[in-house]
């Protein structure tokens, strides 16, 4: 290792130590904490099952940055770059549509079996799976409503889906030995005022049941469920709100899905996050960040996220909040963003662990406020950056900025390639 990088380190440590801060013990704590990296980032939540259905649902993709993945191998490649360039072991995120099959399978009718490669290629990589049910893109999804559309075949057909899906994961827990996360999030709404905002969630509640109604191993598999405020043609009312969920959740021991993107813009979840936990079993994270309309732009190590990170470390909530990421840019390099995104969320939370909390708590205690505010203002120049340089290096990442270089000669040596191979392909 640089000699630089590890002096900077012994220096940084010695400050935070005369806060009572052992940087060591936080390293080690840091390195055993997952990120689930939602592969959709890879291909604009394109998928392979249906390519060429438009992405629907409420969600949007803009962009047109060349070399996203148009199959499950390249989808892993590009995984397998952005892992090699983020400390830490991790999980991915795969949605149902990624399926990795020559069968012609439909929503409903999926199985373990035509995720296997997935499978393989996780042991292989040492990483574990998380999985969604894919409700939208399709064409039982075109009215709008999936879960809660009031025509029973259409609901069954997503609630079999969704069954589906729960095997999927339980199987994936069990083959790599720790536990998959299985999300369901739907775009149910209406862009304008519902007559009757009752009997969508009632339907909706009654479906989930029959979802949910098989009991799974919670060692290899575990349930989500993901609200939201307004989508895109939604932005009147949508069937799975806040407090659907909230309720939904907490009666039926489901993990509750936060997404930072799904709340007004005056609201954080990080905010949410000890109230949370003093009543559910379980959370999840979806870690995004919302701009204007979209709430899923590249995650900025913004004021937000820093206090999810604290959020998360001083209310000692790591052990039942499973942190996913959710954002897709098409508008840069979609490797890139993927390492952008998941390194700041890691530094989030390493900046959680460099707070000087126990002073913290006891000037709050004393009602000290002077000693709160000045402390945590001179603690945002402390030198957090050297303790993030070494843990990338102890990690064998490349340290600051170096991965850019890593990621623009993938670029041009893989990523570019693919436009030119599928046209002349076509030729
Ligand atoms: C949509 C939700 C949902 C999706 C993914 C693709 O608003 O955030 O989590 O982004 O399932
Ligand atoms: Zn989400």
């Amino acid at each position: 290792m640089d000699q630089s990088i590890i002096a900077n380190y012994e220096a940084a440590k010695a400050l935070y130590a005369q806060h009572g801060i052992d940087v060591d013990a936080v390293l080690e704590k840091l390195s055993e904490i997952k990120i689930s990296m939602h592969c959709w980032q890879g291909d604009d939540v394109r998928g392979f099952l249906n390519k060429d259905q438009a992405l629907t649902g409420g969600i949007s993709v803009t962009g047109n940055y060349p070399g996203a993945a148009s199959t499950p191998a390249e989808l892993r490649s590009d995984l397998e770059k952005a892992f090699s360039l983020i400390p830490g072991k991790h999980k991915v995120n795969l949605h149902a549509i990624y399926v990795d099959t020559d069968e012609k399978v439909e929503l409903d009718a999926i199985e373990p079996k035509h995720f296997e490669k997935w499978v393989t290629w996780a042991k292989e990589q040492g990483l574990g799976l998380d999985f969604n049910p894919t409700c939208f893109s399709h064409e039982k999804s075109a009215d709008g409503l999936t879960l809660s559309h009031p025509d029973p075949a259409i609901r069954q057909f997503w609630i079999d889906h969704c069954k589906a899906s729960r095997k999927i994961s339980a199987y994936f827990g069990e083959q790599l030995g720790q536990t998959c996360v299985t999300n369901v999030w739907i775009p149910d709404g209406f862009k304008d005022s519902p007559v009757d905002r009752l009997a969508p969630r009632q339907r909706l509640k009654d479906a989930l049941d029959e979802v949910f109604a098989e009991e799974l191993n919670p060692a290899f598999h575990l349930d989500a469920v993901e609200s939201k405020l307004f989508g895109l043609g939604s932005e009147a009312y949508v069937v799975g709100s806040h407090e659907f969920y909230m309720g939904y959740g907490i009666a039926n021991n489901k993990l509750i899905c936060l997404d930072a993107g799904h709340f007004h813009p005056t609201e954080v979840i990080s905010n949410k996050l000890s109230a949370l936990s003093l009543f559910a079993d379980g959370i999840l994270l979806h870690v995004s960040r919302p701009m204007r309309w979209d709430s899923d732009h590249v995650v900025t190590l913004d004021d937000e996220l820093i206090d999810i990170g604290r959020e998360l470390v001083r209310g000692d909530l790591l052990g039942k909040t499973h942190i996913g990421l959710d954002f897709f840019d098409a508008s840069i390099n979609r490797v890139a963003a993927w390492v952008i995104g998941t390194r700041n969320t890691i530094k989030a939370l390493l900046r959680g662990f460099l707070d000087p909390v126990e002073e913290l708590r006891k000037a709050e205690l004393d009602f000290d406020f002077t000693t709160r505010l000045a402390l945590q203002e001179e603690f945002k120049s402390y030198p957090f950056g050297a303790v993030w340089d070494y843990y990338c290096a102890k990690q064998g990442v490349p340290v600051r900025e170096a991965w850019l270089a890593d990621v623009k000669a993938y670029e041009q040596d893989v990523l570019l390639k693919r436009g030119t191979e599928t046209a002349a392909a076509k030729n």
